[in-house]
């Protein structure tokens, strides 16, 4: 099969009409990177996997839709910065790795990690709303998520701040395998960031440590194109951001970030590399944020034809017509697992508005570790 066969079969599988020569064009260098890399034929997934991965990126999406519409109602506040669209990024990657044992570390677009992490949803709602059921006690807000029981790092407003935070996990691994002589400890970490944070000094520091110690790490570049209004081809000395690897002698990969399955395998590779203490891996991943960089940005600088290539290549659907045409599940099933996640989030919402705010006289409470 070849490739141009491959893309028009998996469009054909989605619904979606298949992309022509031309609108791949008008969508730019990104989206002809993306097209290169369809693979010659669909991962393979069984159903449980299928199912596991499905509900994830369905709970990621619709939990930040709700985001949105509390926003716009004037519900929640401050700065919030969705996801959707980058679902499979997220995951992908997360679910290749072991929950509650590997480390995780977020940015400011991090609820939706937060939840693949395993982050109780009504607890991360409840920190949008700065309510002390929140995952970190409604101090943190939308873009400081955090939980030691499901070793997510945090998420963070200065961008390129987690990385060096998550270069710190992944020696804490190493150090206990190689100085402390516990041959046990192989957790990895994954660090997950955008194409504008390649640009920062931070990034090219943890990546020549990462290398030179081979630390179990994963920087995961979610390259959705746009680091606020900046196309990333306007911005970037070498737009292949996994080439940059190469310079540090590590492992670089770029892979398809809409396509959830293909996600997963390349995660599967640098997540063995790291644990057999081969050092850490560069995956770049081809996304693309479909709402503007934070609800507030009214999103008026991105052309409507890429945003029309990007909804084509939705994950959630590619991975619905994928199980559906493999005979996994019928459209039946998902349809139940959509309406019960839909009101699963609902629940989260009523969990979050009904619960308390924290105390005034507990405000300098957390600043540091408690028992
Ligand atoms: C150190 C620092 N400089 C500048 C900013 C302002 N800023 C916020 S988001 C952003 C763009 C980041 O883009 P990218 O890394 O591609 O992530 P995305 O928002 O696309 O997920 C910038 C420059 C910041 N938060 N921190
Ligand atoms: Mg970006």
């Amino acid at each position: 099969m070849t490739q141009a066969d491959t893309s028009a079969d998996l469009a054909a599988a989605s619904g979606a009409p298949s992309c022509s020569a031309d609108s791949t064009h008008v969508a730019g260098p990104h989206a002809e990177r993306l097209e290169n890399l369809y693979p010659a034929t669909p991962a393979e997934v069984s159903r449980e996997d299928g199912l596991m991965l499905y509900r994830d990126m369905v709970l990621g999406r619709r939990f930040e839709d709700k985001c949105a519409e509390m926003y716009y109602r004037g519900k929640m506040f401050g700065f919030v910065h969705l996801y959707n669209g980058q679902e499979a990024v997220s995951t992908g990657v997360i679910k290749a790795m072991k929950p509650q044992y590997d480390w995780f570390c977020s940015t400011y677009r991090d609820h939706v990690h937060a939840l693949s992490c395993g982050v109780p949803a009504r607890e991360v709602m409840s920190e949008l709303f700065g309510k002390e059921t929140g995952c970190s006690k409604g101090r943190g807000g939308s873009m400081h998520l955090f939980s030691r029981e499901h070793h997510l790092l945090g998420g963070y407003a200065f961008i390129g701040e987690g990385i060096p935070v998550a270069l710190g996990a992944a020696f804490t691994s190493r150090y206990k395998r190689d100085a402390l002589g516990d041959a046990s400890s192989d957790a990895v970490t994954a660090a997950f960031f955008g194409d504008g944070t390649c640009n920062i000094g931070q990034f090219y520091e943890c990546l020549n440590m990462a290398a030179l110690w081979k630390l179990p790490i994963l920087f995961v570049v979610e390259n959705n194109k746009w680091a606020i209004g900046m196309d990333h081809n306007r911005a970037t000395s070498d737009p292949e951001i996994w080439r940059k690897a190469a310079a540090f002698g590590m492992a670089g990969e770029e892979v398809d970030g809409m396509d959830v399955l293909a996600v997963r395998a390349a995660a599967q590779r640098a997540i063995d590399r790291a644990r057999a203490g081969e050092g850490p891996t560069l995956l770049e991943c081809l996304t693309y944020r479909y709402r503007g960089h934070s609800l507030a940005d009214p999103d008026e600088l991105r052309a409507a034809e890429e945003k029309e290539f990007w909804a084509k290549r939705d994950p959630i659907k590619r991975l619905a017509a994928q199980l559906v045409s493999q005979s996994l599940v019928s459209s039946d099933e998902l349809a139940a697992i959509d309406k019960e996640i839909d009101a699963h989030v609902a629940d989260c919402v009523e969990f979050a508005l009904a619960a308390p705010e924290p105390k005034p006289e507990e405000l300098t409470r957390y600043i540091w570790a408690e028992d």
